[in-house]
């Protein structure tokens, strides 16, 4: 089968750079949302990442012809009974776990003020990243695959790479959060660099 062009589907900007730099290794052409000619809007109404994740890589697809990667990932923390989960995006507008967070600065700060908020004084800190990876060939079939990555919440904020909620999140056996590793050091041991592995490996056995 020959695939010279695939859609990575994604709106979060901090996504698709680590996705380009993970795919670059496949050789082959990829497109972001930007390169659409028009855009549209998927609601992620599912109850699981798989779900969320085939919805949106099944409507992109079909929307614009094209193979289409999508992902749905979070943050499930054990002491919030893996709360904010598939809400990760959107974890500050929840009334749940004690009402909305204000959005001063930006969303993933209003996420990381009401996750830290919820964790004052709380011993178990354990969290772990989950990323669930859909490709999705229009009219041929479809793949999945699934990244992990432990570790636990810090107290504070600290560093300024990554995205959404990497300054709160520091991996087992690291002495620094995901916001301090170089984009290469962060996916290495990432759920998305995990899961964008494994599916590299299927597509190399399809792909010709
Ligand atoms: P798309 O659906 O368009 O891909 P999104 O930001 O809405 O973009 P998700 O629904 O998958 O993506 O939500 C994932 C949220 O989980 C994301 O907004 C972050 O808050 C958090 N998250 C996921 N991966 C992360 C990572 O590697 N580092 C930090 N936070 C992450």
């Amino acid at each position: 089968m020959n695939i010279d062009k695939i859609l990575v589907a994604t709106t979060n900007k901090g996504k698709l750079k680590e996705f380009k730099r993970l795919f670059s290794e496949l050789g082959i052409e990829i497109l972001s949302l930007d390169d659409m000619p028009e855009k549209i809007t998927v609601e992620e109404t599912g109850e699981t990442f798989l779900e969320n994740a085939i919805q949106k890589a099944r409507t992109y697809a079909l929307h614009y012809k094209l193979p289409t990667i999508a992902e749905d990932a979070g943050l499930e923390i054990d002491a919030l009974v893996g709360y904010p989960g598939v809400y990760s995006a959107r974890f500050y507008e929840l009334e749940e776990f004690g009402g909305k967070e204000l959005v001063e600065e930006s969303k993933d700060k209003a996420n990381i003020k009401k996750v830290l908020r919820l964790m004052e004084g709380v011993e178990n800190r354990k969290a772990r990243f989950v990323s669930v990876v859909v490709f999705y060939m229009p009219r041929d079939f479809g793949l999945w695959t699934e990244g992990y990555c432990y570790g636990e919440i810090t107290e504070k904020p600290v560093g300024e790479g990554g995205f959404g909620y990497d300054p709160i999140f520091k991996p087992e056996g690291y002495g620094k959060t995901m916001a301090q590793m170089t984009p290469e050091e962060k996916n290495a041991i990432s759920h998305r660099g995990e899961a964008v592995r494994k599916l590299i490996n299927l597509l190399k056995k399809v792909i010709s």
